[in-house]
């Protein structure tokens, strides 16, 4: 991993603002082969009449109209996608901005289809799958040139440095998108819009308040985004998302975890991780350090 793929200026920038927005930062060739495992998957849709557990269609797809909303962890459907976000540009990216070695956490490409493709209200991400630190964050890749009118994603600068707010509905039931009081209480005049050619970047820290509108455009917007944690922060389990991101999550990049956890301020030398091997029994691990 090259960890010199942002400057001083950039790291700074992503400490105090929450963001980056990278513009033309994946080379044409990556690029090019992004595009074409994204355009698989619309094929793939055509032969779907509702949505499966790997892609999410609006409720008007059809295979000659194909309207994708959403593919699911393309890391872990597609190769392109999986070198990508654990071993390309994207996971060189991620050290470089958390400094060190990191934890693949889960990935999506959201289409947001032309002509209405849905809008994302203004939400913060680490409700969905709270860590252990708010190293977390969420870089993504436009694989089409996106301008103002193609539901690019805002961002609201510095916002991640604020309240952590309560994404449920008055009902008690899970809303994933800040109450309309509490959105109405912020400046829009400050959010800031990410557009640019296909290939830019966009990098959010997990508590920035982000969203985007409707497309309206003739055209898709697909974004693909992957989260990664430091490697010292791990995903809480039993609560949102975590534990329902796929096979890969918690994937080391760029080094190795020493294990290591601070809880309260005491240090804990954790187990090595078995979620993927299985546990050894606590009898057989005391008998091979004997
Ligand atoms: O696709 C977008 O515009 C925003 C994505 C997003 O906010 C999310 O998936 O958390």
């Amino acid at each position: 991993m090259n960890p010199n793929l942002l400057s001083d200026e950039d790291l700074r920038n992503y400490q105090k603002r929450g963001y980056l927005h990278l513009e033309s930062f994946v080379e044409a060739a990556t690029l090019a082969d992004l595009q074409r495992a994204a355009a698989e998957f619309v094929e793939v849709s055509r032969g779907l009449e509702t949505s499966n557990k790997m892609l999410d269609l609006e409720p008007s797809h059809t295979s000659g109209n194909p309207r994708i909303r959403r593919l699911n962890s393309p890391v872990d459907n597609h190769e392109t996608f999986r070198n990508f976000a654990l071993e390309g540009p994207a996971a060189a990216l991620a050290c470089s901005i958390l400094g060190g070695p990191v934890r693949y956490h889960h990935s999506k490409l959201n289409f947001k289809w032309s002509g209405g493709g849905e809008e994302i209200k203004w939400h913060q991400d680490i409700q969905f799958w709270p860590h252990t630190d708010f190293s977390p964050l969420t870089i993504g890749v436009y694989l089409a040139d996106v301008d103002d009118v193609m539901g690019p994603m805002g961002v609201l600068p510095s916002s991640h440095q604020g309240p952590l707010y309560d994404q449920y509905l008055d009902s008690g039931e899970w809303g994933g998108a800040m109450n309309p009081r509490d959105v109405a209480e912020l400046d829009m005049n400050e959010i800031v819009w990410l557009t640019g050619p296909a290939g830019s970047v966009t990098v959010h820290n997990c508590c920035m308040i982000h969203g985007s509108v409707p497309n309206n455009s003739p055209n898709p917007r697909p974004l693909l985004l992957q989260t990664y944690s430091a490697v010292q922060s791990y995903p809480i389990a039993h609560i949102g998302a975590n534990g329902v991101t796929g096979p890969l999550s918690g994937t080391v990049i760029g080094g190795t975890s020493d294990q290591k956890i601070t809880i309260e301020g005491r240090q804990i030398a954790g187990a090595p991780d078995w979620s993927r091997a299985g546990a050894p029994t606590i009898f057989g691990s005391q008998q091979e350090t004997d």
